[in-house]
């Protein structure tokens, strides 16, 4: 029975089963599909990069390594804030939805997404469609495009947005704010840190938002991070996801749906869980960035050994429903949740590990995070600094990201997606793709291996004493480069060399002290 008809019939025996319907509507919508080509698989989220140099990182170094696509930052029109001076959170302070940002124009942004797509790097948007700016950011013309808006008046004439659009009459505390997380009502009908509510369960917002995520469609995005799910109801979105086109046809097979991958910060304890979601899209698991850095930190008690069963036998959501990444734009700096644990690009020989085991690892789609420098300065465990925006001119324009001769990036940009051992585990990811879980070793404690069937292996010293064993690698017998000491150039091996024996055994030393103390080979770095 075609859907139309359904619907039809469901009208006719009243509205309840319509809404069933139209939430089983929403099932046919899931979108947890990425779309990556040619066999590539990891995201990288290149936060506060300019669309001009997204473009050209495209083309010099995402596509010729196998990266599967890029997050970006959001790029509809935000607001500009002196006091703290050009936040990097300003850009989740929606004004409209025009498509200028401080990451550069409409048309700079039409060129980057076709740029990428044309050498099979995808584009993924970050979408912000819980809210528009706070309560108190005022009014005037502040914002990255120039438009006019009354935060007081909940004016925003860009869109257009007036006061019947926000929820206020809907939350019932008494700030207007989210008060208590153990309520869900009033964490999607309230305002997160004073941010204005939108009512997403009008037809007019659904619209608006969809026509927003529709443009974005079509220009050739293949899909959504959506921000701060948690805060909206799954109904609405699963009637805004339900109203998005398919992809741009130009790049993506016909009928293709944009892949949805939404911010649940589920860590347990809170009444709204991602499980709420994971029926829409995929869900960010914010639970594997933060147990493995106690992991990897070996801190309470953990030890590398445990993580045999990682993934569902640690508690996280089911593998098809599970965007997983080691640090976030929010965590790296004490936003959002993950605490003290997180392993960020400061931890920079633990994030190598974290990263590793995470691309090495079947588990979820993997995002790799890709920051910049900012003048850290912690007092009494809070950053004081956490506001700092990406690196800029004096007028607050970002910085254009520039490439050293040694291909690390300059100006303050960390490119942690460019450092040869996580570059290199983006590519071990596709080599091993759809590969099994194999031959566990562990010493019964922060020594381990893994292989992923007879196409990869890894081997992990995190003890303080060298690890040195002979192990069986699945593999077939030859000579491979490591591609975290070096990497196969030509037909030499820059790094270690591990020779494999005809029964696939191989002997590994590491010792602790290495500068990076794992090991990895592929079918693709044999000599
Ligand atoms: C302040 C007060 C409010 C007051 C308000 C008045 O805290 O009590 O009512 O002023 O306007 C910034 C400031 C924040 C300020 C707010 C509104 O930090 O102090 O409120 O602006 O003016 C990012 C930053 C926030 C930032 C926000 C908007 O992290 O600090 O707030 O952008 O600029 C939860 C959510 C989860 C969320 C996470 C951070 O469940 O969804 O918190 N993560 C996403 C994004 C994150 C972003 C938002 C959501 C909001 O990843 O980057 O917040 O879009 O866990
Ligand atoms: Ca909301």
């Amino acid at each position: 029975m075609a859907a139309g008809q359904c619907v039809f019939l469901a009208h006719r025996r009243g509205s309840m089963k319509l809404f069933i319907l139209l939430a089983l509507f929403g099932l046919g919508f899931a979108q947890h599909n990425p779309h990556t080509k040619h066999g590539r698989t990891a995201i990288v989220h290149l936060f506060e990069w300019r669309w001009a140099d997204i473009a050209a990182e495209c083309e010099r170094f995402l596509g010729p390594n196998g990266f599967g696509g890029v997050q970006i930052s959001p790029p509809n029109e935000h607001i500009v804030l002196n006091s703290p001076w050009r936040p990097w959170w300003q850009r989740y302070q929606p004004i409209s939805y025009d498509l200028c940002s401080r990451s550069g124009s409409e048309n700079e942004l039409r060129d980057m997404i076709t740029r990428c797509n044309n050498v099979g790097v995808n584009i993924y948007v970050d979408a912000i469609i819980n809210h528009m700016c706070g309560a108190s950011g005022g009014e005037g013309d502040h914002s990255s495009c120039g438009s006019w808006f009354s935060a007081g008046k909940r004016d925003f004439p860009g869109v257009p947005y007036s006061h019947w659009d926000f929820n206020d009459n809907k939350c019932r505390t008494g700030s207007g704010e989210i008060e208590n997380y153990g309520d869900a009502s009033q964490v999607r009908d309230c305002r997160l840190v004073g941010l204005l509510d939108l009512a997403l369960e009008k037809d007019y917002v659904r619209g608006k938002v969809a026509d927003y995520m529709n443009k974005l469609i079509d220009m050739g995005v293949a899909g959504f991070r959506v921000d701060a799910c948690k805060h909206m109801w799954p109904g609405d979105l699963a009637v805004v996801y339900g109203r998005l086109h398919n992809l741009n046809t130009s790049w993506f097979p016909n009928g293709s749906k944009p892949f949805i991958y939404q911010e649940v910060i589920d860590l347990g304890g809170e009444p709204i869980t991602s499980t709420e979601y994971v029926h829409l899209g995929r869900v960010t698991e914010f639970k594997y960035g933060a147990k493995l850095g106690t992991v990897f930190r070996k801190w309470n008690g953990e030890k590398l050994f445990y993580t045999r069963n990682w993934g569902e036998g640690w508690g996280f959501m089911p593998d098809g429903n599970a965007v997983v990444f080691v640090d976030n734009h929010d965590n790296q700096r004490g936003h959002g949740a993950g605490g003290a644990s997180i392993v960020t690009f400061w931890d920079s020989r633990l994030h190598k590990m974290a990263v590793g085991y995470m691309l090495a690892h079947p588990y979820g789609v993997a995002r790799v995070m890709s920051s910049f420098r900012w003048n850290r300065h912690i007092v009494n465990g809070k950053d004081q600094n956490d506001w700092m925006g990406p690196p800029s001119h004096g007028d607050g324009s970002t910085k254009s990201v520039s490439i050293n001769p040694d291909q690390t990036c300059g100006d303050g940009w960390v490119c942690e997606h460019r450092w040869r051992q996580i570059k290199n585990m983006v590519i071990f990811r596709n080599v091993v793709n759809g590969e099994p879980h194999s031959n566990w070793w562990d010493n019964q404690s922060n020594q381990v291996a893994f292989g992923r069937g007879n196409r990869g292996f890894i081997v992990f010293n995190n003890d303080d004493w060298d690890l040195d064993v002979t192990l069986n690698t699945g593999m077939p017998g030859g000579t491979y480069c490591d591609v975290i000491s070096g990497q196969k150039e030509g037909n030499r091996c820059t790094g270690k060399q591990i020779h494999v024996g005809g029964d696939g055994r191989a002997h590994f030393r590491i010792s602790n002290r290495d500068e990076d103390p794992f090991v990895a080979i592929h079918a693709e770095s044999k000599l």
